[in-house]
């Protein structure tokens, strides 16, 4: 079975649509063919502004979100970072293996650091831990969304020069992104991604908003003047975006939707997008509760969890300090 890894970030209080489509679906679905790892990354949401109460919450809702979603911790590793310290030791590793021209190319940098007040140097090296998180467990395949396909191509850059500087260590791993829901857009700005950080209150679909609130959202979404459900990416980015949205949360695909909707208008469009939505993320939020609610069980999960990964984490480090010339850790 291959190894699958990702991971998502703690830093807000709800995962949006975007998240869900872009990764967390795949998350999922890949549980059962492949021996996956999921993880919280709490370390990356570190290196902007946070609260240490704030963050330290956001990581069990997270993990809550996860489950709800449908994350087995039957069939993967569910677990935060902060818990497995064997990402930080092969960061340091892999950060003196790096560039300063390659890491100075990550576009999510410059983008993240210009909407800064304080940029940090852990915003810079985000990447360096990030590949560090992959290559630690010996990963196939990373179910992303299109946004993490530079950071990806670092990852591979980095074990493969690590591989023939030192001797064969890590596994060389293959970005998963799913085409159709590779980015998905803000509602309300089509031409930019859905985002936890920039997108405005209307633009980005919250899996934990109340089922009303989703609805709203989608009816209020740009589109344009055409009134034709009809898929061009360049022409109109705003429907585009609800057809690729609702071929995967409704299970069909565009070619069909197309054919369902032609001669009729945005409002029907609209109307049935907001039903299957709501439909399907209407119960995220009541099942999360349920999960928080039960803290000890949700430690419990948690724990096994990071301590399965660093069974696994401690392999790897083992055998990355060797090469490097460490001594074993004490
Ligand atoms: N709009 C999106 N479409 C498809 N996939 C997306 N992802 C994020 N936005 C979209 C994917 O979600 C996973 C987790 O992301 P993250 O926690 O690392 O956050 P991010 O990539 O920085 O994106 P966010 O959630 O929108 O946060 P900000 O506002 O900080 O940029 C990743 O696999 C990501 O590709």
């Amino acid at each position: 079975k291959p190894r699958v890894f990702s991971g998502i970030q703690p830093t807000s209080d709800s995962f949006h649509l975007g998240n869900y489509l872009g990764a967390l679906r795949q998350w999922v679905a890949l549980q059962d063919d492949s021996d996956a790892l999921y993880c919280v990354v709490d370390q990356h949401a570190i290196t902007v502004d946070h609260d240490p109460k704030v963050l330290h919450e956001r990581s069990r809702v997270s993990a809550a979100q996860l489950l709800a979603l449908g994350v087995d911790p039957e069939r993967c590793i569910l677990f935060i970072q902060s818990q497995v310290p064997e990402h930080a030791m092969l960061a340091w590793i892999l950060g003196s293996e790096t560039g300063m021209g390659e890491a100075s190319r990550m576009t999510q940098f410059k983008d993240k650091s210009a909407k800064q007040e304080r940029t940090t140097v852990g915003l810079f090296t985000y990447p360096i831990l990030m590949a560090a998180d992959i290559l630690l467990y010996q990963t196939d395949q990373v179910p992303v969304g299109e946004d993490q396909r530079q950071h990806l191509e670092l990852s591979r850059d980095l074990a493969g020069r690590f591989n023939t500087t030192y001797g064969k260590t890590f596994i060389v791993p293959e970005p998963y992104i799913v085409k159709e829901t590779a980015t998905i857009k803000d509602l309300s700005d089509p031409e930019k991604k859905m985002s936890k950080t920039s997108s405005g209150p209307r633009g980005c679909l919250y899996l934990l908003d109340d089922a009303n609130v989703m609805r709203k959202k989608i009816k209020s979404a740009v589109t344009d003047s055409e009134a034709q459900v009809r898929y061009d990416l360049e022409h109109k980015p705003g429907v585009s975006n609800l057809l690729n949205i609702y071929a995967a949360v409704g299970d069909t695909t565009v070619e069909k939707l197309e054919a369902d909707y032609a001669g009729k208008g945005y409002g029907d469009f609209k109307g049935d997008l907001a039903e299957v939505v709501a439909e399907a993320f209407g119960p995220v939020a009541v099942k999360t509760r349920e999960y928080l609610a039960d803290k000890a069980e949700l430690d419990r999960i948690l724990t096994a969890g990071a301590e399965k990964a660093r069974h696994l984490a401690t392999r790897t480090i083992d055998k990355a300090y060797k090469k490097i010339g460490f001594y074993p850790p004490a």
